[in-house]
């Protein structure tokens, strides 16, 4: 296929796409199918006009005053970063230099876990490659940014018709002295399951490749002995190796004493041992209140010597106050939100922690007038993405009954509603408490969270309590996530299954209790791509096979749809969920320099095929796309 052939071509993949590529690539462009490519977005556009998008139907709309966002001028050029320290010095390096600094570092996590957790992971690309440049011009003294990884590699293909490693590459280069971050889920790569041990290995190199600069490597039931392969292929790649340490709970309440600080302490030596660079301290619930923060950052400085970064949730309200105890605590570095996608199940908001900390030791000496602008921006981007937004108004201390990850929040109300659950919201947080305290009391992250989830809900739904589930005599049908993790396929707690809810769930079946990747043989990838690229006929590089590895049935959808649809990704985001109307007149960079000016003239009558024609302006060209009416 042209489109991906000329977006995977070396020549455009390093920038030095000009129109004297046309030129010197003559054998790309002997069929005129750059037309084509216009085409298949006029059609998209089409589509959307006459029948909305399938995702927005029926959801609040931006408000009328929204108005195109704006990324602010670069001040001046890239300051070197973090970014260089690690290419000229290496991991070790930037760990050292991080335990050195007096100030507070800090990560923006606006373009990964900010929109994960407010907007249902559904920002698309355009909205950050365009802001980009600014960060790195204005804000090259943030430690780091967090753009990749958890739900938006999947979210990217499924829901957004866009390819994530191209988001990657994009952010990549026009932020280059600013570390990339991402998120990995270890041995359950960007994916809710596990993988064998050589896709894992094959995805990581890939990131590394593509990006991506520091991995915070977590897994979903802190069992360091499923980490290992995943941190491993970090470091081989000379990336930063941020073995992450997931906070649930409550550290000071003596009734909880499985999670206590001697759990989280020798857990943290076990990420150092395995070979951690950085010690990442994830509170993915916002669980973890100042007073325990306090002594939990101080045990870890003084018992492990890593440099450590924290990461919450502001779910309860109270983020901001325990990120100022970390702080003055010793912590290296935190994660914040730009104002406009911070609080609530997000992260706190980084300019306020800024101006907090503005004369005092841990001043972050960044700028706040910078930081100011760049959330203006985001102000104006969260608006296009109402239809998105969870509706949740304030703090919920409930969210320390429940502890669902702020991530996970919003999409298991959604969950809810879409079963009719919605108005009994309580009824499911308080089973989704249960069913931890059924399964041991286990960490709750994607993905153990996800199966705590499928269970409340699957309780709320048929009215079953804790005790009918428990009781043998009771036969209770377990959604299959259940079962697969009472197999051990998800790894294993500390101190294990619940053995009597266990041998009811599995029915007699052995569960396995070593390494899940230990049981899954090596996936053939060579013979996978050749495969691949004989369904799909076109060549199939390597991150595509990745893709396809992670997610097969998301990747190949994503494919087809790219056929019919073309490379939606350089659409407004306005455009991209709502069309046009009559009189719209929008631009749309489809490669660097090659720009499609798009007019909506008008759109005619419902013929008798059920077809509406839809007439454009390209380039001052008349155009017309008949689209189906589907309303
Ligand atoms: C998606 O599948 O949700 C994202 C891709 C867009 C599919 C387009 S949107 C207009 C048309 N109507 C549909 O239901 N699918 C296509
Ligand atoms: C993810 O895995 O996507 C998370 O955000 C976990 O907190
Ligand atoms: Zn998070």
């Amino acid at each position: 296929d042209f489109v991906i052939n000329l977006l995977k071509h070396p020549t455009f993949l390093d920038d030095s796409y000009t129109t004297k590529f046309i030129d010197t690539t003559a054998e790309l462009f002997q069929f005129d199918k750059k037309q084509d490519r216009a085409t298949r977005i006029l059609t998209y556009l089409a589509d959307i006009s006459v029948n909305g998008h399938p995702e927005t139907a029926g959801r609040p709309m931006p408000p009328a005053q929204a108005r195109p966002p704006v990324p602010p001028a670069p001040k001046a050029e890239p300051a070197p970063g973090t970014r260089q320290m690690l290419e000229q010095k290496g991991a070790q390096a930037v760990a050292d230099w991080m335990a050195a600094q007096t100030r507070l570092l800090m990560t923006d996590t606006t373009m990964r876990d900010g929109h994960q957790s407010l907007l249902a992971t559904r920002m698309r690309s355009i909205d950050m490659i365009r802001v980009a440049p600014s960060y790195a011009a204005n804000l090259p003294g943030l430690f780091s940014v967090e753009c990749w990884g958890g739900a938006t590699f999947d979210v990217a293909y499924r829901f957004l018709q866009e390819c994530p490693w191209q988001r990657l590459r994009d952010i990549r280069e026009r932020m280059p002295n600013l570390m990339t971050q991402m998120l990995l889920r270890a041995s359950n790569g960007v994916g809710y399951t596990n993988y064998p041990d050589n896709v894992v290995q094959s995805f990581v190199r890939q990131a590394a490749e593509s990006g991506v600069d520091v991995f915070r490597v977590f897994d979903s039931l802190n069992w360091v002995e499923n980490m290992r392969v995943a941190m491993d292929a970090v470091i081989e790649t000379g990336k930063i190796c941020e073995g992450t340490v997931c906070y649930t709970g409550d550290m000071l309440d003596p009734d909880r004493s499985k999670y206590d600080l001697a759990y989280y302490v020798k857990t943290a030596q076990d990420l150092k041992a395995a070979g951690a660079h950085v010690l990442g301290l994830k509170d993915m619930a916002g669980l973890l209140k100042p007073a325990a923060a306090r002594i939990l950052i101080k045990a870890l400085k003084e018992e492990v010597g890593l440099p450590v970064h924290f990461h919450t949730h502001d779910t309860s309200g109270l983020a901001g106050a325990t990120i100022l105890a970390a702080a003055d605590a010793g912590v290296d570095a935190v994660d914040a939100a730009m104002d406009a996608f911070s609080g609530g199940t997000s992260q706190p908001c980084l300019g306020s922690i800024v101006e907090a900390l503005e004369g005092t030791e841990r001043d972050t000496g960044l700028d706040i007038a910078a930081i100011r602008q760049i959330s203006n921006y985001w102000e104006r981007v969260r608006e296009n993405y109402a239809a998105f937004e969870s509706g949740l108004q304030s703090p919920a201390s409930e969210v320390y009954l429940h502890e669902m990850p702020g991530g996970q929040f919003t999409n298991l109300k959604a969950q809810a509603r879409s079963m009719g659950l919605e108005d009994r919201w309580h009824e499911v947080a308080q089973a989704y408490a249960d069913v931890n305290r059924m399964f041991g009391d286990i960490v709750k992250v994607t993905p153990s969270s996800k199966v705590v989830g499928d269970m409340a809900l699957m309780m709320v739904a048929q009215g079953l309590t804790p005790r009918q589930v428990l009781d043998p005599a009771v036969e209770v049908s377990f959604p299959d996530s259940v079962v697969d993790m009472m197999k051990g396929n998800l790894g294993q707690p500390p101190g294990g299954w619940p053995e009597a809810l266990q041998r009811k769930v599995l029915k007699g079946e052995a569960p396995i209790t070593d390494r899940p990747g230990a049981h899954l043989p090596p996936v053939d990838i060579e013979a996978m791509r050749a495969k691949l690229s004989e369904d799909l006929g076109v060549e199939i590089d390597d991150e595509d096979l990745n893709g396809y590895l992670m997610y097969p049935k998301v990747f190949t959808d994503y494919m087809t749809r790219h056929e019919t649809y073309g490379p939606v990704r350089a659409l407004p985001t306005r455009n991209f969920f709502y069309g046009m109307e009559a009189g719209d007149e929008i631009s749309v960079e489809i490669d660097p320099g090659k720009t499609l000016e798009v007019r909506l003239l008008t759109m005619g009558e419902t013929d008798e095929k059920g077809e509406v024609k839809v007439f454009f302006e390209l380039n001052g060209q008349p155009r017309q796309v008949r689209v189906p009416n589907r309303k």
